[in-house]
């Protein structure tokens, strides 16, 4: 029994991981779930995220959820398979923690309600709340402030090497990219190589061609 990934490829954290398993070059199969018409929220799919979200993932007897379990449960079952995206040496596996951690605290709190503004809910037909947004827009900016300082000083978030903590940034801020608010991007020098970067990665492209959303 292989891999099994229960999510869709335009969601985000489906996408985080399926960037890291096309980084690692790995086979696995991608059971579609269809959020749209509720299927997460059906006892098949609860069955293995009692949360009722997407993405889960199956490695034979073994179930998970959460993105960044199942990213970090991944990087470490198939250490040996392609990079070494969360290392080895105590001070850098501390840094990737670190970036991981403010992605999910900082960066996701302030990039997630504006991708959902302005992409997701046209989607479904509405439209953007103009004062979401903007207050969205500040708070992002400000942390990409800190972004910026750090980019400033190395390549990558927790050091000179691509780790699970860049490739968490991957899906969301690709989306930002196709909002008017991808200059909160490109108006950071440091923000913007990095963002060149991590993004022009061959696995990462391939994932980032089936995120259609329009
Ligand atoms: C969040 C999953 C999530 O928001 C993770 O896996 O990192 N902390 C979790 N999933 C969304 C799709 S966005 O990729 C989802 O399932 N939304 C439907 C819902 O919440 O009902």
């Amino acid at each position: 029994m292989g891999l099994k990934v229960y999510g869709m490829p335009m969601s985000p954290c489906t996408a985080t991981v399926l960037a890291l398993l096309a980084e690692k070059g790995l086979d696995y199969e991608l059971v579609p779930i269809n959020v749209r018409a509720g299927q997460h929220k059906q006892p098949s799919f609860l069955a293995l995220n009692p949360f009722g979200q997407i993405p889960a993932l199956k490695d034979g007897d073994l179930q998970l959820f959460e993105s960044r379990a199942i990213t970090k449960y991944i990087s470490y079952k198939y250490k040996d398979m392609g990079p070494d995206f969360m290392r080895t040496d105590p001070a850098e596996v501390a840094g990737v923690a670190a970036w991981m951690e403010a992605e999910a605290h900082h960066y996701h709190p302030a990039i997630g309600p504006l991708v959902f503004e302005c992409i997701f809910k046209q989607m479904f037909g509405g439209a953007p709340d103009e004062a979401v947004v903007a207050a969205q827009a500040e708070k992002l900016g400000k942390v990409l402030d800190v972004y910026e300082e750090t980019l400033s000083k190395r390549k990558y978030l927790a050091g000179d090497f691509f780790s699970l903590a860049d490739l968490h940034h991957l899906p969301y801020t690709h989306y930002l990219m196709c909002t008017p608010h991808a200059s909160l991007i490109t108006s950071r020098k440091h923000v913007n190589a990095w963002w060149e970067d991590i993004s022009s990665r061959p696995a990462w492209q391939k994932v980032a061609a089936n995120m259609r959303f329009n």
